[in-house]
This record gives C-alpha cells, structure tokens and sequence, in this order.
C-alpha cells in the first residue's frame, strides 16, 4: 500500500480561524509530522514537529513534542521549545517550530529550531525563522522573533515536507482549511511528511 494518510484538523474562534494538514510520506505507515495548537483567553500558541527521518521512530519522536507542549500549553514560546527538547532526549530527534500570539497585544512571538518554516501574507517581513539544529540532541542558541498581527493576516506554518518554494499569495484568497489542502496538493514532496497549520485573522467585532 502506498496510500498518503491525511489528519486534518479545523477549528474557528471568534476573531481567528485555525486549519492544519499532516499527510504522510509514501510508503510509510504513520506520519513523522504533528502539530498542535492551544486557545486560551489571551493567547493562540501553535507547535509543528517533523521527528527525523520517517515512520514510527519519527512519528514518536514528534509526538513526545506534542504531548510536552500540551503538558503545559501556557509557557512563553521559548520555554515551550526548551520543554521539547527536554522531552526528547531520547528520541531521534525533531525539528520543531513555536507561533505564540499575544492577543491583547496582538503580537506573534516565533521561534523554532530545524526545518520548519513561517510564511505569511500580506508579506510584512520580521516573522522569523529556524535555526538549524536538532531538538532533542543540541538546542542551538535561537531567538523568538516578534512581530505585529493585523486584521486579515495570514499567517502559515510548515514542514520540509512542503516545498518552501511555494508563493503563500497563491492561496491568499482561500479559507485556512481550502489553503491547507491546496498547498499540501501542490507543493507537498510525495517523498517526505508534508504538514502545514494555516493561522488567519478575522476583522475584530465592533460593538
Ligand atoms: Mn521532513
């Protein structure tokens, strides 16, 4: 069999809307890649993991990424990507990538260490990126870079598995969900987990 697996996940808040895509790699049984998100009154957290290599060892070495963030879904961004590397140690490893946003502040903190990206539309500039290394073997030094969100802003998340050559405008008019699918479609590698969270902001309500 090598049918690619989809786990997709779709959730819509007042003033926000968050849509998520983890497809598996050909051949391979389960998916390398995770993400998760967290809601709370003040904030939006996002984390995406790509465990190295494929299959279960991948698969679980994301997860136990996923469960750390979960464990304690409140922390600062960076404290957050500490904690998976903490909970990784003996694991293969992951790269893995944090979005916070502060909404009373309406701020994005992103950080993340190995190949998982941040792309955003309108191109503001200042969102950040990886740096390279593994979590779960050596934390590299890494910064949370913050940023201003606006009404409307789009902001995608992704794995390597998603070709980084795309042009987030080539979605820019899609619903998280549709861009999500779209993007995993067009420029996933059939060869690699492919994953991608969509974070779109909605006009704030009037009274
Ligand atoms: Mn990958």
């Amino acid at each position: 069999m090598t049918t690619n697996s989809l786990f997709e996940k779709h959730e819509t808040f007042p003033g926000f809307e968050l849509a998520g895509i983890a497809r598996t790699c050909r051949g391979m049984p389960v998916c390398g890649d995770a993400f998760a998100w967290h809601v709370s009154e003040t904030a939006i957290t996002v984390v995406v993991a790509d465990g190295l290599g494929h299959g279960q060892p991948a698969r679980e070495a994301a997860d136990r990424a996923i469960d750390a963030f979960l464990e304690e879904p409140g922390l600062p961004a960076d404290r957050i990507l500490r904690r998976c590397h903490d909970a990784l140690t003996r694991t293969r490893g992951a790269a893995v990538a944090v979005a916070q946003v502060d909404l009373a502040r309406r701020e994005l903190g992103f950080c993340g260490v190995g190949n998982v990206g941040v792309r955003e539309i309108p191109r503001r500039g200042g969102r950040g990126a990886s740096v390279p290394g593994i979590v779960g073997m050596r934390l590299p030094a890494f910064r949370v870079f913050f940023s201003r969100v606006e009404d409307h802003d789009y902001v995608l998340f992704h794995t390597d598995g998603i070709n980084g050559a795309f042009d987030p405008m080539d979605v820019a008019k899609l619903a998280p969900l549709e861009a999500a699918r779209t993007i995993q479609q067009r420029w996933g590698l059939a060869h690699d987990d492919a994953s991608v969270v969509c974070l779109r902001f909605h006009a704030r309500e009037v009274r």
